[in-house]
């Protein structure tokens, strides 16, 4: 269940780095990952240290030596960010639109081609994504929530972006299970090397929330359910055959992780190849994961958080062959967008994460050594409902904030 092999990049990944990655062959990569898995295993043994959670509670340092700054406003509930080759910019607003940004300035104009979408409390356009290949094939991959207050799914949909216009939308996957509400969709996407994709699926959303006379939030363990999970996919929609459960007889082949509350964070490490995702607790208890294929994260059998109603969600924090969390934030701060930092602008920062807080109004710096363990943890704080953070082209930091007339912040070291 867990050899399968990720080698992740992101889309804003050099062309060396992809015909690097072209040139090897599927044999280097088994051996890497292979003695990967092997030296984590060892560290896990050596040092029972790397294996606690950070606990972060409400005391959080704020960073030094930072600035944010407005590039621009007029932004309604902005949701996800790409970048285009050219410099330009997409922006999901989770209305249902696409904006564009071209030389720091919003064009008026939405862009034409994006479908009326069900945009209803946490449900609307989501994630945004550029194929890999997308100077070759021009195609844009959007997350949405489509249906109606009682039956609702995230879809993922491509559509060709002809530099004005969305053109031939088309939806490549849908969960299989309609929800009612307006709660719990995910969704982030992000891509491996060999071009096949990643998509987060909420649990279906809290009590009292139902599906087939119990708590819709049990499909998370469900294996025949996409609720609470995260698929792998082809860039077309079809299943890999390699996914974790390709080879199961009682499992979606589409799952490829599976135990989780609500994950709307997910970023890749392309020097240490690693994902990692941040998901919501209910109160309390949102975490910071480590990613791998076919692991079950836990929720809600395994959880540090507590019900909105009070008591904890379960009695089991911790459980022999559940991932531990590498970061537990209680008080939430409701985490979105997660960003790992890979560019040589702000030396400091290398190697780092950056994770958004849409309760704790700000972004937190997660500092982590070389072997994937944190450091330590510190706020930059932004004053407003932060959903997205990432790393641009220019090797700078770009958060966007969840308001009526939302932000799009850079932030910058400034430490020499
Ligand atoms: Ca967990």
């Amino acid at each position: 269940m867990k050899t399968h092999i990720i080698r992740p990049i992101t889309a804003t990944l050099s062309v060396i780095f992809l015909l690097a990655l072209a040139s090897c062959s599927s044999t280097d990569n088994a051996t890497n990952a292979q003695s990967a898995n092997q030296s984590t295993t060892a560290q896990n043994t050596n040092s029972s240290q790397s294996n606690n959670p950070l606990f972060s509670d409400k005391n959080v340092a704020v960073a030094k030596n930072f600035k944010t700054t407005t590039v621009l406003r007029g932004l309604e509930r902005p949701w996800g960010m790409a970048w285009l080759p050219d410099g330009a910019m997409l922006i999901t607003e989770r209305p249902g639109r696409v904006r564009i940004v071209r030389n720091g300035t919003l064009d008026p104009k939405p862009v034409a081609g994006v479908p009326e979408i069900f945009a209803v409390n946490q449900g609307g356009l989501m994630d945004v994504s550029l194929h890999p290949n997308f100077e070759k094939n021009r195609l844009v991959y959007f997350t949405y929530s489509h249906g109606t207050n009682q039956a609702n799914r995230t879809r993922v949909a491509k559509a060709t972006f002809d530099g004005s216009t969305l053109k031939d939308w088309d939806v490549i996957f849908q969960v299989s299970q309609a929800k009612p509400g307006g709660q719990h969709f995910g969704s982030r996407i992000v891509w491996l090397p060999d071009n096949t994709m990643l998509v987060a699926i909420g649990d279906g959303g809290n009590p009292p929330t139902q599906l087939n006379g119990d708590l819709i939030r049990k499909q998370a363990q469900n294996l025949n359910s996409h609720f609470g999970k995260v698929v792998r996919l082809n860039d077309d929609g079809s299943i890999p055959k390699d996914n974790p459960f390709a080879a199961s007889d009682n499992a979606d082949k589409a799952i490829w992780s599976y135990g989780h509350r609500n994950i709307q964070g997910m970023t890749v490490d392309p020097i240490n190849n690693r994902l990692w995702s941040t998901e919501h607790g209910s109160r309390g208890g949102d975490e910071l994961n480590l990613m791998q294929a076919g692991e079950n994260y836990g929720w809600p059998e395994v959880s540090y958080s507590d019900e909105y109603s009070g008591g904890p969600v379960t009695s089991v924090k911790s459980r022999p062959g559940v991932p531990e969390p590498k970061v537990v934030w209680t008080p939430s701060i409701a985490p979105s967008g997660l960003a790992f930092y890979s560019g040589d602008r702000f030396g400091a920062w290398k190697g780092d994460l950056f994770a958004g807080g849409l309760v704790s109004n700000d972004v937190r710096r997660i500092d982590l050594d070389g072997n994937g363990n944190v450091v330590k943890e510190e706020s930059i704080p932004i004053g407003r409902r932060v959903r997205d953070v990432r790393q641009g082209p220019d090797g700078g930091l770009y958060v966007l904030t969840d308001e009526q007339d939302g932000q799009l912040i850079s932030i910058e070291s400034t430490q020499s």
